[in-house]
C-alpha cells in the first residue's frame, strides 16, 4: 500500500464481491474507507480515470507517482494486499494448499455467482425484492415515484442479463441442484472445520462468503433453501462478516493430505459443474464461437462465451504450473476423481 490512509473502495451492500473484500479487509485488519455508490459517478466526480468496466467494488490505490488509480477485480487485489500488508494472510503459505484455495476462490467468484444472479432475478418474488431494495440502497431518500421508475428500469435490465450467467428455464434446475448440493456439503464440512481449509479463513472463504451474503441475507428464495438445508452455513455467514478478533496461527491451516473428506466433496461439486463450464467456454474462445453448450450435471447448458472465464482457466493453470513437484503431486492426489483434474490435464 503506497497511500498512507485507509484503503479506499467504492461498492454496494448488495454486491457479493464488495462483501467479499470488506470481510477480507476486516479479517486482515487493514483500515479501509468505503463509499457506497456507483463507481462511474464517483470516479467522474473525483476526476479519476475509470476502468473500462468499473465493477463493484472499485478500489483506489496510489500509483508510483502518488496519484489515485481505480482498480477492479477482487482476486488480483487480494494477492496485491497479501504482498503489501504483512500478517493475518489469507493465502496459505503451503503452495499446494494455496492452489486449492485459489481453485475454490475462483469457484466461489465465478460459479457460485450464478446461484446469486439466478435466484435474484429468475423468480418473480425475488426480482420484486431486489427491484425494490437496490434503488433504495443506492439512494435512500429517492422520492416514491422515481423509486418506482428506477425499480422497473433496473429489474428489466437485470432480468435481461440473466442469460449472461447462463440462467434460463433449462438451466434453472441445474443451478438449483448445485446450490442445494453445496449447502449440504457445507453443512457437513462446518461440522468438522470452521473454514474451508482449517481453523483460519483463506481468500476462498471470503469469495464464497461474498456470494452467500446475498443468497442467505438478501434474496428470499435461496435464503429459505439455506435455512432449510444448512443452518451452519447461515451462522457461518454471520461470523465470517467480521473476523477481526480471530487470532490465527500457522498451524490453523490444514495440510492438503489432512483435509477432511467433506472438503473433497466440495471439490467434487467444482468438478461436476464449474469445470465442464470452464472447459467448454475455453474451447469456444479457441474456436471463435460466441456461444457454447455443454452437458453439465447430465443436462444441456448453453450460454454466451465469456472471455473473462477463459482468463480464469489460464490463471488456474498458471498457478498449477508454478507448483514444485512435491506440491503438484499432493494436489493431484487430492483432486483425483473429483473432476477438477480435468482442468489440469
Ligand atoms: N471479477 C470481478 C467481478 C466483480 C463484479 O462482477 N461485480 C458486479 C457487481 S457484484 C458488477 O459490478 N457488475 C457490473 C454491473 O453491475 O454493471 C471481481 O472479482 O471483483
Amino acid at each position: 500500500m503506497s497511500n498512507s490512509g485507509p484503503v479506499e473502495l467504492i461498492g454496494a451492500t448488495a454486491s457479493p464481491y464488495t462483501r467479499k473484500m470488506l470481510a477480507l479487509l476486516r479479517y486482515r485488519r487493514i483500515p479501509y474507507a468505503i463509499t457506497w455508490g456507483d463507481p462511474s459517478t464517483i470516479l467522474a466526480e473525483r476526476g479519476i480515470e475509470s476502468p473500462r468496466i468499473p465493477f463493484l467494488p472499485t478500489f483506489l490505490f496510489a500509483n508510483a507517482s502518488g496519484e489515485l488509480e481505480a482498480v477492479c477485480d477482487s482476486t488480483p487485489i487480494t494477492h496485491r494486499l497479501e504482498k503489501s500488508v504483512a500478517g493475518r494472510l489469507a493465502i496459505p503459505s503451503d503452495p499446494a494448499l494455496a492452489f486449492i484455495n485459489y481453485l475454490l476462490e475462483d469457484f466461489g467468484d465465478e460459479w457460485c455467482t450464478k446461484y446469486m444472479f439466478h435466484y435474484r432475478w429468475h423468480f418473480a418474488p425475488d426480482a420484486d425484492n431486489a427491484g425494490t431494495l437496490l434503488p433504495l440502497a443506492a439512494n435512500l431518500t429517492v422520492p416514491p415515484q422515481t423509486h418506482q421508475q428506477l425499480k422497473a428500469h433496473f429489474t428489466e435490465r437485470q432480468v435481461g442479463r440473466l442469460g449472461f450467467v447462463g440462467s434460463n428455464d433449462q438451466t434453472a434446475p441445474i443451478i438449483d441442484a448445485s446450490y442445494r448440493r453445496l449447502l449440504n456439503q457445507l453443512e457437513a464440512h462446518f461440522e468438522r472445520e470452521p473454514f474451508l481449509l482449517g481453523a483460519r479463513p483463506g481468500s476462498a472463504d471470503f469469495a464464497l462468503f461474498g456470494q452467500l451474503t446475498q443468497l442467505v441475507g438478501f434474496d428470499p428464495t435461496p435464503r429459505a433453501i439455506a435455512h432449510q438445508l444448512s443452518p451452519r452455513t447461515v451462522a457461518w455467514v454471520g461470523v465470517t462478516d467480521d473476523l477481526s478478533g480471530l487470532e490465527p496461527v500457522d498451524g490453523d491451516w490444514r495440510s492438503v493430505d489432512s483435509l477432511p473428506d467433506t472438503l473433497r466433496s466440495i471439490l467434487g461439486e467444482v468438478g461436476r459443474t464449474y469445470v465442464p463450464a470452464l472447459l467448454a467456454n475455453a474451447a469456444a474462445i479457441e474456436g471463435g464461437q460466441k456461444q457454447w453448450s455443454a452437458t453439465i450435471d447430465g443436462a444441456l447448458w448453453s450460454q454466451n462465451t465469456f472471455p473473462y472465464q477463459g482468463k480464469c482457466l489460464a490463471w488456474i493453470r498458471q498457478e498449477y504450473a508454478g507448483l514444485d513437484d512435491a506440491s503438484r503431486s499432493c494436489v493431484d492426489g487430492l483432486l483425483a476423481g473429483t473432476g477438477c483434474e480435468m482442468l489440469l490435464a
